[in-house]
């Protein structure tokens, strides 16, 4: 066959058409609250649906491997500028495939393979790209880890500058995928400058509530900071590396292309522009503002009903479980809430050195349950429904709570359409 079919998928591929179907379903009839996870806006759908990913293309904007890329440099370069002034970098890169290639790319311009990194515990919230034994950087790096105080689960800057003078590492880094209080960037910064560190900050979950002022900037303290369009930022999957400066921007700039990636993702990039520019309009800030409000009425709603919150709260989108008062595992509420149409992820909660399956923690993000236009009232629904999931589970009696909490759901949903 030399020319695609007209017809629709549904008739060329009904397998997959229907297993789109069946997604969007899904996503209609359940609150999504993983953390990582947002609602693109319909620009961001049509940009990644859109012929440019025909394209194939090396370098960068004005300096191309191939021919044929005078728009794909307009939507790459909206993009670098978009990014540039929502955050207030000198430098941004928006090709990296993803948050974990952002990182490597970074590790390829700041250190060398053996050298010391020292980053947040995967338990206590950090990311597995930031040393974790099975993941390339820690195969390739001598990577330690600092944790949280075990009475507060908050950072504890005082231990980490005490861990740093005795680790001496080349390479710093804050940020993760769990911690939901706010980081002290500056002090980690100076933590960094005083054992003659770099000094990187993934927010790849904090990126939105950056750009809409409710969540501390790194950008003025971190030498390169790398974040993703997805979760808070609500675009479509990737990763962006920005910096303060254009002091690695050479380096940077082939890390990314020839280092760590081929040709890039043209009409991703197209999507990441869209998301950057909805990201820089007054309305994004609302949505900042009304993501950090539901989440922390989640936390009091939940604490009221004696549910254990890691650190007692949250700063962010993002609310951390602790399961164990109830000796239940992640596991088993993310399968109680599963039963609502609740939809969530286990975790480990820190200090937790058990294997996944059995980890204590259960994270909840309300980034896209935002989107939807869930506010506190709806919030505080949410969170009853599963206080209530989660007493049932622990009684060993799930059908309990489970029909009841299905309505209010199903309800949620009709309510607030995807
Ligand atoms: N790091 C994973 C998460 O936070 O869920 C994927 O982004």
């Amino acid at each position: 066959m030399t020319l695609h079919s007209p017809i629709e998928l549904s008739q060329s591929d009904p397998l997959i058409a229907a297993a789109l179907a069946d997604e969007k379903t899904r996503q209609q009839d359940q609150i999504e609250l993983i953390a990582s996870e947002n609602i693109v806006s319909p620009g961001v759908l049509e940009a990644l649906g859109h012929e440019m990913t025909n394209k194939t293309l090396e370098g960068y904007p004005g300096n191309r491997f191939h021919g044929g890329g005078q728009f794909v440099d307009v939507v790459e370069q909206a993009a670098i500028d978009r990014a540039k002034e929502l955050f207030g970098a000198a430098y941004a890169n928006v090709q990296p495939h993803s948050g974990v290639q952002a990182n490597q790319a970074v590790f390829f311009t700041l250190v060398q393979p053996g050298d010391r990194i020292l980053s947040l515990d995967l338990a206590a919230g950090g990311h597995l790209s930031h040393g974790a034994k099975p993941n390339l950087s820690g195969r390739w790096f001598d990577a330690h880890h600092y944790t949280v105080d075990r009475e507060t689960g908050l950072m504890d800057y005082d231990a980490i500058e005490a861990q740093a003078k005795d680790v001496k590492p080349q390479l710093l880094i804050a940020g993760g995928s769990a911690y939901p209080r706010k980081i002290d960037f500056a002090r980690m910064a100076e933590i960094a400058e005083l054992v003659g560190a770099r000094f990187l900050v993934d927010m790849a979950h904090y990126a939105g509530l950056v750009a809409a002022g409710v969540y501390p900037s790194p950008m003025s303290h971190a030498d390169i900071v790398t974040c993703t369009t997805t979760k808070t930022l609500r675009g479509p999957r990737g990763g962006v590396i920005l910096s303060r400066t254009d002091e690695f921007a050479k380096k940077l700039q082939s890390a990314i292309f020839p280092g760590v990636q081929g040709s890039l993702h043209s009409n991703v990039l197209a999507a990441k522009a869209v998301c950057l520019g909805e990201a820089l309009r007054p309305d994004f800030k609302a949505y900042g503002r009304q993501v950090v409000a539901n989440a922390k009425t989640l936390a009091r709603t939940l604490t009221a009903r004696d549910v254990k919150i890691v650190s007692g709260g949250t700063d962010t989108h993002m609310v951390l479980l602790d399961l164990s008062p109830q000796g239940l595992k992640g596991r088993d509420a993310e399968q109680a809430l599963a039963a609502a149409n609740i939809t969530s992820n286990k975790n480990p909660v820190p200090f937790d050195v058990a294997r996944p399956s059995d980890w204590s923690g259960l994270r909840l993000g309300v980034a896209a349950a935002t989107t939807r236009g869930l506010k506190e009232a709806e919030m505080e629904v949410l969170a009853t429904c599963i206080a209530d999931l989660i007493e049932a589970a622990a009684a060993g009696d799930l059908e309990a709570a489970a029909p009841g909490a299905w309505a209010k759901v199903a309800q949620l949903c009709k309510d607030y359409p995807a």
